[in-house]
């Protein structure tokens, strides 16, 4: 046949999720994918969500186009949650919507490729999430660890994650998640994104934010921007990726900006018009109907305010659950150390799981989650928290 020779690929990390409604079980988890859930495991559409949409609709607007650029309040809106409102790189920036955060790196990877006059490199952390080295793979660029995490503190290995940017080429491109690592929860203190700023400066490193969480860590979006912000204003040219899947719960509306921060307005012409010849031939123009709602949120003062507080409240919740799993397991009597659960932050959870285990978990307890002992938190809720810790307790102890 024609595609006699097309090998069957591996399955994606929704496969959990595909194995999860194949499971009979009533006590069930799913633990797989990051999207936000509320305590009763559903799904969230956030009500200034509703509201905009609302708005959006009623408004009767037509269908045509956007253009290459996307719906023009959206990005510009988008880059001051960023950046901050007044700060000075707002004229200094090339922005463009994109098919939300995988597309903004997309985008990214293939503007480096194309205009960047470094090694064609992008360096990630390890681990990072999934998707990171495919997509800078398939935008042309040769994907390079570097250290991040160590498994033996369930933390950051700042030591190895500064001697990794100092050994680098000067000029190397860095990706660093901006907010909530995914999938480890571990982020830099802002004295060590001081210093890793520091440091990039003395090597000239170009540094490639993805920000696919903001608001969601801590709950409050502008200390979330803290080393975007930190890094221009030690002067750093940025390229920034933003998604508004999560902290809007916009997943499957797309809605995602791109941004590179230029030397002056003029220069940031220069980029948009590359960006735009980089966009047409891929997509044309991005979808409207997220960025329409999102740029309701983000232009109208009340309806901000009110979407400030829902972001709270989701980060809370997971902070909550974060708390109840630990205190569960303490109480079972568990042996081992689970401050981590509580130290990490945003939407993950990793747990230190051995593959084995989590596999264990998974066919004796019926709690899906992926083989390195990442767990979506915002799976969690205050009725299956109990058989969770118990799965957990007796497989690990
Ligand atoms: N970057 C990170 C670290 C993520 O976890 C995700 C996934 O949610 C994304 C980017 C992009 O997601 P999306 O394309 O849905 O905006
Ligand atoms: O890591 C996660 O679970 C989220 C959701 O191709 C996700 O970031 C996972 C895979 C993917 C897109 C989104």
């Amino acid at each position: 046949s024609i595609w006699g020779n097309v090998p069957k690929g591996p399955p994606a990390i929704l496969g959990i999720t595909e194995a999860f409604k194949a499971d009979s079980n009533e006590k069930k988890i799913n633990l797989g994918v990051g999207a936000y859930r509320d305590d009763a495991g559903k799904p969230y559409v956030l009500p200034s969500v509703r509201e905009a949409e609302k708005r959006v609709i009623e408004n009767k607007m037509n269908k045509e186009y956007a253009g290459i650029t996307g719906v023009p309040e959206f990005p510009s809106a988008a880059a001051k949650l960023a950046y901050g409102n007044d700060s000075p790189v707002l004229d200094k920036i090339a922005v463009t919507q994109t098919i939300s955060g995988t597309g903004a790196l997309r985008i990214g990877g293939e503007w480096l490729k194309r205009w960047y006059s470094g090694d064609k490199v992008i360096r990630i952390p390890t681990p990072s999430w999934a998707n990171h080295k495919a997509i800078f793979q398939d935008s042309g660029l040769t994907v390079e660890p570097y250290r991040y995490y160590n498994k033996d503190t369930i933390g950051l290995d700042f030591d190895g994650m500064v001697a990794d940017l100092k050994a680098a080429p000067p000029g190397s491109v860095f990706l660093f998640h901006a907010c909530a690592h995914n999938p480890t929860g571990v982020d830099p203190s802002p004295a060590q994104w001081k210093e890793l700023s520091r440091v990039c400066l003395e090597m000239s490193h170009l540094p490639f934010f993805d920000m696919a969480y903001q608001g969601f860590a801590s709950g409050d979006s502008d200390a979330d921007a803290f080393a975007v912000r930190q890094f221009i204003r030690d002067g750093h040219k940025i390229l920034l990726s933003q998604s508004f899947a999560k902290n809007m719960g916009l997943y499957g509306e797309r809605a995602g900006v791109f941004s590179i921060v230029g030397e002056d307005a003029e220069e940031a012409k220069r980029i948009d018009s590359q960006l735009k010849i980089i966009i047409r031939p891929m997509y044309s123009n991005p979808p409207i109907h997220g960025a329409r709602i999102a740029s309701q949120i983000l232009n109208d003062p009340k309806l901000y305010t009110q979407w400030q507080g829902e972001v709270k409240g989701m980060a809370d919740r997971i902070i909550t659950m974060r708390k109840l799993l630990r205190e569960k397991l303490e109480a079972l009597g568990s042996k081992h150390d689970w401050s981590h659960i509580t130290s990490q932050i945003g939407m993950f959870a990793y747990t230190g799981l051995k593959p084995e285990e989590v596999e264990k978990i998974t066919k004796n307890y019926s709690v899906y989650f992926t083989k390195d002992g990442r767990i979506s938190v915002s799976g969690i809720t205050s009725k299956n928290v109990d058989h969770l810790a118990e799965a957990i307790f007796q497989v690990k102890g």
